[in-house]
Parts: structure tokens; C-alpha cells; sequence
């Protein structure tokens, strides 16, 4: 049904009025606007779909309604999302494959309620980077606003026709967007419903091509589920969305191969503290607590892993997932089967354990059997690890791994750590964290970074570092964060550091001034002797829509 839409377009649209913009135009300008359908009756928001390919690279697609003037221009520049895979047209146009604009798809959206009920003309001019500028032929539609538009959006995981993978959970994601509101996401799985996605999940893709409504920052929903539920072989997903009123709307259906051989599905989890390449100290010299036979001989200083694990699968295997270790170097320093417990030295709170209660991994992982008691938690002396176990200080690999009961053993990550030792006298190094971006988030715009900071000897500035460069704040206009917003959870895990009650900062990050790929954001901190130190490292994927030209 796609190559239909292919034998459609009208080859050569008219070109722009520029006698520049001709002179450079390759000679074939294939493209279509396949979205609204010709005289389609719409409302809400129409989104407007379809290719364009002439071998060089798309820098800009224009939205026009009525007419090819300015005034008629209804998208902001770099406003359209452009430069999208179509496997379909790169495969009934083979010559343009590996060409700079093989990716030829667009989209984007106009509001219906900005025109009056009736006939209007849909015109998209498409703009390549050497200035080459022709319109596609223009597309009629009926504008009614009394109608209440379905909702609308996409599904895009799982991705068509594709296996689950090694966990064995079924990740659904993509974002949903109405006229009116979209009251809940249902997914059901062969026809019958599973149950709901969580949505209000950050798009800062989609808001940039649905600008005209503040809901597509938060469009975003998830579901997850655990593929072991269902029998070995090809199943359907179909994600709807339903508004206020009751009116469903189609985002997607997919169709998915579950092949799951149970006793080879290693948990899986995320590790959420701490980050990589932070420095672990410890107390070496003057144990002030004395040692209370376990392996916490200072409790002012220590230093926390914590995040959560899963396993699929526990219907048909004996158990799910059994416990959770910590590696330094290869070596086991903590486990929770064998050293979760009361530690005395911190008012009888349960440590390195898993167990704990995480009701937002529930809300992502419903249906998991083990959610939401799914947490882990340990507590690291490395002071004792120094004095006692034979470490040594300097640069270390940590490794947190989770294991089923069946002893499928899964690397939750590895992350390198520097371990020192730190009194009065020497320089405690400084702990810090950042809140958002999460790992691999996208990221677009100016983004507010948010983290927080501590250090036995104040935190004096935060500074954010980019791949190695200093960044500037491109809200405040100066290279360092705004430092002492309020942190009462900090303060409740660290009592004994100075500022843990307003160790929380914030950075606004020009992501527009650094490459569309994945980026290394350091934490670094000025203390109050004039020690300049990493807190840590975080990685994230920057994706700004912008203009080539
Ligand atoms: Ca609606
Ligand atoms: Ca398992
Ligand atoms: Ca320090």
C-alpha cells in the first residue's frame, strides 16, 4: 500500500520563484505530501506527512496553508521533524541510496482551529543545503472544528516486526497527542487488552514539531511487559489512545516474535548511583565509631550504590531474581544474600540489601512479580576496604551484578571509581550526582541540568564540563552553576557533610552549541581550600531538529 503512495507523486512540483534556487535544483525532485489524504476531513491537529529526495541533503521543510507567501508559512524554522528513514521509498528509488538525503521523510503539524470551516490548501516547500527550494504539489482538505479529532501519535518500540529481546521484557514506548486530552494509552496484546501505559513521559522531539500545544513535552508513554507470559511464537501489539470523550485512536500495531528459551533470561536492572568515574574516600587514620565487628568502621563517610533489578520468567523458572553483589577488580565485597542487615552504626537501617520499596519501578514494571519491592541498596566503607582488604588507592573497576535463582547472571553495569583515602588533613574528594539528564537521555534546546553537590570542605562552585569544555550557563552567562537550591533528601542519606540541605544545583546547557551525538557531562567542584575535583560523570545523547543551512 506504500508503493501506491509512490506511484502518486507528482514528480516536479513547481519550483520556487528564486531564479537562484532553480539554476541549483537537481534535475529530478521526487516527493509527495501523503498526509492529510486529498480533500480529507480534519481538525485538532493535522499532521502532515511524506518524503522528498532529489540526492542532496534536506536542510528545511515549510509548512504553508493557503497560499506560498510568507504570511502563509505556518511552521517556525527548523520547526518540521525531517530527515526521517524511509526504507519504502529508499527501496522503489535505489539511486538515492547512499546519497546525503537518503533519508527523505518529514513531518509536521498545523493547528485546524487557527482556520475557519471549510476548504484550504496545504502547500510544503522543500529546501535542500545547496539553496535548491520547490514547492510539492499542494494538497486540499476540509476543515471542520465541530468535529472531535481522534487521538493520534506513534508507536515507536517496539520496532516493526522485531524479536524481545534477551531480557524478555517487551518494551513498549512512543507518545500520543489529542485536540482535547488524552485520557489514558491502552496496549493489548493479540486483540485482548493488557493493560495501560504510563504516560507524561518528557518528548522534547514532539513538542518541537507540535509547538502549537504544551501537552506534546510530556506525550510520552511506556509500557512494559514480560514476554514470558506469552507463548513462543508471533504476537500483535496495538497501542490506542483515548480522549476525554471517550474516542479512541489508532498509534500503532506491531507485530513481534517472542522466542524465549527461560532458563537463558538473565535479570536486568539499572544502577543509579553512583557516577561513573566518582571518587570513593574513606577514613584510614582515625576510625571515629571504632569497629562494630562488620565492615563499617566509619559511618560519616560512606559511600552508596543503589538502583534496582528484575527477572522475567519467574512463572516458569523456580524463582526470579535472588541476589544482587557488588565486584571490585573482580573481587566480591558485598552481597545481599549474605551481608543484608541492621547496621547499628546507622540507627538499625537495613543495608546492602535488596528488597527495598520502589513503587516507580512498579509504575514502569507492572505485572513483574518482584516490583516494587525491587530495590538495592549498599553501603561502602572504603576506608575498611583500604585498612583491612588489601585495596589499594587509585583507579578501581566496581561491578554490580544481579542473579537469578537459577544463577543466570547479569553485569548491571561497571563503573570506574578512584578510591583514596581522606582526613582533616588530606582533601576529601567531592560526592555529587546528576538528577537530569538521566543516562542516555535525549536532550535538546537549553536544558536545565539539575545535580547536587557536597564536600567535607564546602562546595565553594559547580562547574559542568562538555566532552573536556567548560560550558557557560546560557541563561545566567556565567561558567558556573547556580548552587544552594533545597536538597532534604541529600540532607537525609549524608548528616554528617556541611550544605546537605541546600547541595542542589542547577545549570542551564546550550545543547544547541555542542553535535547531535552522545556527550560526556563532568561534575566538577571547587571546594573551599581551592581544590578543583570531579564528582562524576554523566553520558547523554543530544538530538536538536536544527537547520543545516
Ligand atoms: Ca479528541
Ligand atoms: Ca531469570
Ligand atoms: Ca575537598
Amino acid at each position: 500500500m506504500k508503493l501506491k503512495a509512490l506511484l502518486l507523486p507528482a514528480i516536479v512540483a513547481g519550483l520556487a520563484s528564486s531564479p537562484d534556487a532553480i539554476a541549483q535544483c537537481p534535475a529530478q525532485n521526487l516527493g509527495t505530501i501523503e498526509s492529510p489524504a486529498p480533500n480529507a476531513l480534519v481538525s485538532g491537529f493535522v499532521r502532515v506527512t511524506g518524503f522528498a529526495v532529489n540526492g542532496n541533503l534536506i536542510s528545511n521543510v515549510d509548512l504553508f496553508i493557503d497560499g506560498q507567501a510568507d504570511t502563509n508559512r505556518v511552521t517556525a524554522p527548523g520547526g518540521a521533524n525531517i530527515n526521517l528513514p524511509r526504507p519504502d521509498v529508499t527501496q522503489a528509488l535505489p539511486q538515492y541510496q547512499g546519497s546525503p538525503g537518503r533519508h527523505p521523510g518529514y513531518e509536521m503539524s498545523f493547528k485546524a482551529a487557527n482556520y475557519a470551516n471549510g476548504t484550504h490548501t496545504v502547500n510544503v516547500r522543500i529546501t535542500d543545503v545547496t539553496g535548491c527550494s520547490y514547492f510539492l504539489e499542494p494538497r486540499t482538505v476540509r476543515v471542520d472544528n465541530a468535529r472531535n479529532q481522534p487521538p493520534f501519535g506513534n508507536v515507536d518500540l517496539p520496532l516493526p516486526d522485531s524479536s524481545v529481546g534477551d531480557t524478555g521484557v517487551i518494551h513498549i514506548a512512543g507518545w500520543a497527542l489529542d485536540d482535547r486530552r488524552i485520557d489514558h494509552v491502552e496496549v493489548y496484546v493479540d486483540d485482548l487488552q493488557e493493560r495501560q501505559a504510563v504516560t507524561g513521559i518528557h518528548r522534547a522531539d514532539v513538542a518541537a514539531y507540535y509547538p502549537d500545544t504544551t501537552a506534546s513535552i510530556i506525550s510520552g508513554f511506556v509500557a512494559n511487559l514480560d514476554s514470558t507470559r506469552l507463548t513462543n511464537g508471533v504476537h500483535h501489539i496495538r497501542v490506542m489512545a483515548v480522549d476525554d470523550q471517550g474516542q479512541k485512536g489508532l498509534l500503532g500495531v506491531r507485530r513481534i516474535q517472542v522466542f524465549n528459551n527461560s532458563a537463558n533470561l538473565a535479570p536486568f536492572g539499572v544502577v543509579e548511583f553512583p557516577l561513573l568515574n566518582a571518587t570513593w574516600f574513606g577514613n584510614c587514620f582515625d576510625p571515629v565509631g571504632g569497629p562494630s565487628g562488620g565492615d563499617i568502621v566509619d559511618p560519616r563517610f560512606l559511600m552508596f550504590v543503589t538502583g534496582w533489578a528484575l527477572d522475567t520468567s519467574v512463572q516458569t523458572e523456580r524463582g526470579g531474581l535472588s541476589h544482587v553483589y557488588l565486584e571490585i577488580d573482580g573481587v566480591t565485597i558485598k552481597d545481599t544474600r549474605i551481608n543484608c542487615h541492621r547496621e547499628f552504626l546507622l540507627n538499625n537501617q537495613p543495608i546492602d540489601c535488596y528488597g527495598f520499596y520502589r513503587p516507580d519501578v512498579e509504575v514502569i514494571y507492572p505485572g513483574f512479580q518482584q516490583a516494587p519491592n525491587a530495590g538495592f541498596h549498599f553501603a561502602v566503607d572504603v576506608g575498611y576496604l583500604l585498612t583491612q582488604r588489601g585495596f589499594r588507592e587509585g583507579g578501581h573497576i566496581l561491578q554490580v551484578k544481579a542473579a537469578d535463582k537459577e544463577d543466570q547472571i547479569r553485569l548491571l553495569r561497571e563503573i570506574p571509581i578512584t578510591m583514596e583515602c581522606a582526613t582533616g588533613n588530606l582533601d576529601p574528594s567531592p560526592l555529587g550526582f546528576v538528577d537530569d539528564p538521566y543516562n542516555y537521555k535525549f536532550v535538546n534546546g537549553i536544558f536545565p541540568v539539575l545535580g547536587w553537590a557536597l564536600d567535607l570542605d564546602n562546595v565553594v562552585q559547580v562547574r559542568v564540563l562538555i566532552d573536556g569544555v567548560r560550558q557557560i550557563d546560557a541563561v545566567r552567562n556565567v561558567d558556573y552553576a547556580e548552587f544552594g537550591l533545597a536538597s532534604p533528601d541529600v540532607a537525609a542519606v549524608y548528616p554528617a557533610y556541611p550544605q546537605r540541605s541546600n547541595a542542589r544545583w542547577r545549570f542551564y546547557l546550550d545543547t544547541t552549541k555542542i553535535s547531535n551525538s552522545e556527550h560526556d557531562l563532568l561534575v566538577e567542584v571547587l571546594d573551599g581550600r581551592g581544590n578543583v575535583r570531579s564528582a562524576g560523570t554523566r553520558r547523554f545523547l543530544v538530538d536538536n531538529n536544527n537547520l543545516v543551512r
